[in-house]
């Protein structure tokens, strides 16, 4: 038995969660967690909301409302969902209680008082209305390096620049829309230079297991040479600095830990919060145990957080913290082939899918799993959920399970069928060889039938490759053998035709609805990992004890996984006539929720009111003078006249229309658009034009010749 301390990154309490977020970090976790209970290792899970931080403060401006209240709402509104999901985390924790607080400034204390810490005074941008110091999100203006005007304060968005944010021109505080001034301010910097090697030698130790994007990511930020960074941040929501030792207070008014400094020790405190009315140390014979694995689940974009960040602190605290032993981050997920957006609408909340569609869990389950971001990017789609339901878990596992069932209703009084006399050491015989090697196994195959070989070879091959591929982190693979293994089911029962046999070879139909029966105790178990509430309802449909690897039933050290292919139902054990597992999903359901998906964005996106359109002032326009722009290309600057006052504006066509052609043209224009400026010349308006299909630019102009500038446009 293993131990196995298993983390999932903990989502801001900000929103709630949709499919994407469930296929990187939790459903693998949890199809793992299962799996390894199952196997009976000593596991904890454990994760929890992350409640700090501008992404929290940022949700309450949004919603008029508290912080306190923005991570109230979701953090229950997310818990629950994860529930509902199946998401059987040990503990579900969450970094605003007290316990978080206190483990992350201790962390802070130890580190300043080993000198990893050195506070520097910096500039930072004040908003003087507002007494704040701006983050990076709170800022907004004309990127230094491609001149876009709406670059956030650390990163444009136009040309993906990073810079520090008072190299920002023309800097607008967004909060209360004016001006910041350049004010200066103490922060504390970790040095994280001293843990380059050391991190170095860790990256390199798991060269031969990790997933590469992992170890990419980790050995180019290890190139670059890691240097120190600052782990506090001037905002009021937050890890407060308030009352440490040695810092006057007049320094650490108005600091808080930088979110994702204490984040990753919310992992740390979540266990300590499981443990909290048990045995309060215990924590640390997972945290503090060489012979721990730790496994951190996360998405790819907090991979250098955990393979870097993480372990240099856990380091640097030298209190014989373990380290990750492997950090299996996932790609994205995509929904129909677009990227999951909330401000576009295109998305799907995993609570609004449990609402409508609460039947249909393990359905999700399912389909996300086999569509798991393990390597690339992947895609949930309606139309996949729909057949992975109908054609897979229906036609496949349901339709085993349920012949078998009613087979046996029908014809042997819902019991195990009772073996003839000359079948009698069939369960002993089966399950010596199913745990023995391919060669002493061929020599016990003359007791069994060809089709009972077949099946104990296919038998053998998945479930070894369901276990190689679940300990490799190769989860889909796993779970398309483990599908497998119900399709071999099915071949078995067609094969041996116990509709033919009952009439002529009763002994033989009671031998094949023997094994069927074991196969329906199999499939449940293997199943378990990725679809638990089915699997809970077959093991009462089979009169099994129900153990699906959940927090209530687990008992570590008992091992069924490895008695997965063994025969355990005795003869005359009484079975439950079936039920239908997985119900249909007709065309119609599918056709709604698209139409739903593409409605929904579109009302968000591209839709406006009339009201909206009004404020748009479209007119005609003369042009006077067109010049090409030395600099750029495509631009030409054309000098206009609308109702006789002429004005400027800077136009994309020079590769599409001759200077001499454009003079005196009539053409229509935004005539009330903001200033703005481009290429150093000043714009003020935007001319409309078509795009063809081949790349060309055709001018909109008006289709009779009395029409002159200045005319509205409707
Ligand atoms: N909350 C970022 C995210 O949700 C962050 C993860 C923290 S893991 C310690 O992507
Ligand atoms: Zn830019």
């Amino acid at each position: 038995m293993s131990n196995y301390l298993i983390t999932s990154a903990l989502p801001y309490a900000n929103g709630y969660l949709h499919l994407g977020h469930c296929a990187g970090a939790y459903l693998p976790a949890d199809i793992f967690v299962r799996y390894l209970r199952m196997k009976g290792e000593n596991v904890l899970w454990v994760c929890g909301s992350d409640e700090h931080g501008v992404a929290i403060t940022i949700a309450a401006e949004k919603e008029k409302v508290t912080p306190k209240q923005i991570i109230d709402k979701y953090h229950h509104a997310n818990e629950n969902a994860f529930a509902k999901f199946g998401m059987s985390f040990d503990i579900y924790s969450r970094t605003s209680l007290d316990l978080h607080h206190h483990t992350a400034r201790e962390f802070f204390e130890d580190f300043l008082q080993k000198g990893y810490l050195v506070e520097r005074e910096e500039e930072q941008f004040y908003d003087e209305y507002a007494k704040m110091f701006l983050p990076d999100r709170y800022v907004e203006g004309t990127c230094p390096n491609c001149g876009y005007e709406k670059a956030r304060g650390d990163q444009c968005d136009n040309c993906g620049a990073y810079y520090n944010q008072l190299e920002l021109k023309n800097p607008i505080s967004l909060v209360s829309g004016k001006p910041p001034i350049a004010k200066k301010t103490i922060h504390w910097y970790m040095q994280f230079n001293h843990f380059q090697k050391f991190l170095e030698d860790y990256i390199e130790s798991k060269a031969s297991y990790w997933k590469e994007n992992v170890l990419q990511q980790s050995r180019s930020w290890l190139k670059q040479g890691l240097s120190e960074r600052p782990i506090t941040r001037d905002l009021n929501w937050g890890i407060k600095l308030d009352g440490i030792d040695k810092l006057a207070p007049e320094k650490t008014a108005g600091k808080v830990l930088y979110v994702w400094f204490e984040a990753v020790l919310g992992y740390i405190s979540a266990t300590k919060h499981y443990y909290q009315d048990k045995n309060p140390e215990d924590w640390k014979k997972w945290w503090q145990n060489p012979d721990t694995k730790y496994i951190a689940f996360i998405g790819k974009d907090n991979i250098v957080f955990h393979t870097l960040i993480f372990p240099a602190l856990l380091y640097a605290k030298n209190d014989g913290y373990i380290l990750p032993h492997n950090v299996p981050a996932n790609e994205f997920l995509n929904l129909e082939g677009q990227k999951f957006s909330k401000s576009r609408n295109w998305s799907i909340d995993l609570k609004d899918f449990l609402n409508e569609f609460p039947d249909y869990v393990d359905s999700l389950r399912y389909t996300l799993a086999m569509n798991l971001p393990e390597t690339r990017d992947s895609d949930f789609t309606w139309k996949d959920f729909q057949n992975r339901n109908n054609n897979e878990l229906a036609n496949i596992l349901g339709n085993f399970i349920n012949r078998t069932l009613q087979f046996i209703h029908k014809n042997f009084d819902g019991k195990v069928p009772v073996l003839d006399e000359k079948d009698k050491k069939l369960p002993e015989i089966w399950n010596e060889i199913i745990h023995l090697d391919n060669n002493d196994l061929n020599k016990k195959k003359g007791f069994l039938n060809e089709n009972e070989i077949q099946l104990i070879d296919t038998l053998k091959t998945c479930f070894f490759n369901i276990s190689k591929n679940y300990s490799n982190f190769r989860f889909r693979d796993a779970i398309t053998e483990t599908m497998n293994v119900a399709r071999a089911a099915n071949k078995y029962f067609n094969d041996e035709e116990p509709w033919q046999t009952f009439k002529n070879d009763k002994a033989r139909c009671a031998k094949s609805l023997f094994i069927s029966a074991q196969l329906i105790r199999t499939l449940s178990i293997v199943f378990t990992p990725v679809i638990p509430f089915t699997c809970s309802k077959i093991n009462k449909l089979i009169a099994i004890p129900d153990y699906t690897g959940g927090v209530n039933s687990y008992v570590p050290g008992k091992d069924i996984w490895s008695t997965a292919l063994e025969f355990k139902l005795p003869e005359g054990h009484s079975l439950q006539a079936p039920k239908i597992l997985f119900a249909r999903i007709e065309d119609q359901t599918i056709e709604e929720q698209i139409k739903k998906l593409a409605g929904d964005s579109e009302k968000n996106n591209n839709l406006i009111t009339i009201d909206e359109f009004s404020k748009i002032q479209l007119k005609t326009a003369k042009i006077i003078k067109a010049e090409k722009l030395p600099k750029a290309k495509k631009l030409l600057k054309l000098e206009i006249e609308i109702e006789g006052s002429k004005r400027q504006i800077v136009a994309g066509i020079a590769e599409h229309y001759s200077i001499n052609e454009l003079i005196g043209k009539i053409i229509v224009v935004v005539a009330n658009l903001k200033p703005t400026k481009l290429m150093g010349e000043i714009s003020e308006g935007m001319l409309l034009a078509a795009n063809t299909q081949n790349g060309k630019l055709a001018l909109i102009v008006p289709d009779r010749s009395d029409i002159d500038s200045g005319a509205d446009v409707r």
